[in-house]
């Protein structure tokens, strides 16, 4: 019976989790706002096979019960970092040099992180990216929605090496995955589309440095959890706050067909460079399903 019970204990311990690799790069590369008004200089998170950089696409799937081992490269002259915002230190990446983290979370969720060297800086020209936790038995789809805001006077003058004041901050731009109204409603990622009574995963996170608050049109969401830790209690709304850092896991059971807007609850939000509605707004469109 003792050796029975030892030998299903190394059983227990000898089973690792399974190992995820991704490698991801700090690359230069550009964001096209869209007003066609020219390209703007940023560094972001890049995954290794691309040459760009997609702003505020850097977004990681995993399953929980999985460990991810994560390869950030410093392609920049300029040191960068590795942080989770919801932890208080990060790593340094050295020019041209290459660091692993390796994340085993305890709890599905959004789980933000960002280059936090020379904050708000570096978060500022492009640098956030989110690793979601799925639990494997979770079915629902997933959409993403990662929320950012440029400021035009700082990409360009932190381009140029130049000092900002951190309070002369005031964003021109808004984006959901990079992408402002109407180009979020081409977005696969987040261009939400569902059938009535069927779970949908919004996961929302806030890569930028402005705080944002959502608005649904139609429907209600519960809220389940910020970076990963579960809301004490049930969390059903149709408006509200993502701070800079965030990442919530709301679920929609989609109520009735229809397409129906979600927006920033700030209208200078749904604007780009003051024209409206070209910022935060995306749409959910709802069919019956035959029913
Ligand atoms: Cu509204």
């Amino acid at each position: 019976m003792v050796l029975l019970t030892v030998a299903m204990l190394m059983t227990a311990f000898s089973v690792s989790a399974e190992d995820q690799f991704e490698t991801i790069q700090i690359n230069h590369g550009v964001f096209e706002p869209v007003d066609s008004s020219g390209v703007l200089p940023i560094v972001g998170f890049a995954f290794a096979d691309s040459v760009t950089v997609d702003i505020s696409k850097m977004v990681i799937f995993m399953g929980l019960g999985e460990r991810l081992n994560l390869t950030v490269i410093n392609n920049d002259s300029k040191p960068h970092g590795f942080n989770w915002t919801f932890e208080e230190d990060g790593i340094e990446i050295t020019p041209g040099s290459t660091a692993t983290v390796t994340f085993e979370p305890s709890a599905a969720g959004a789980y933000p992180f960002i280059d936090g060297t020379d904050y708000p800086f570096n978060v500022a020209r492009g640098l956030s990216g989110v690793v979601i936790v799925k639990e494997p038995e979770d079915q629902a789809n997933d959409f993403v929605w990662f929320l950012n805001d440029h400021d035009v006077e700082w990409l360009n003058a932190l381009d140029d090496g130049k000092i900002v004041e951190p309070a002369s901050y005031k964003a021109d731009y808004f984006t959901i995955n990079g992408l402002s109204y109407p180009e979020t409603t081409e977005d696969s990622l987040g261009a939400v589309k569902g059938t009535v009574d069927e779970p949908i995963n919004i996961w929302v996170v806030n890569g930028g440095l402005q705080s944002h608050s959502l608005h649904f049109h139609g429907y209600h969401v519960n809220l389940l959890s910020k970076n990963g830790e579960p809301f004490p209690q049930p969390y059903f709304k149709d408006t509200f706050p993502v701070k800079p850092g965030e990442g919530l896991h709301t679920l929609l059971v989609p109520s009735q067909p229809g397409t129906f807007p979600v927006h920033d609850h700030s209208l200078t939000a749904v604007t780009a460079k003051g024209f409206y509605p070209n910022g935060m707004l995306t749409l959910l469109t709802i069919t019956d399903g035959g029913n």
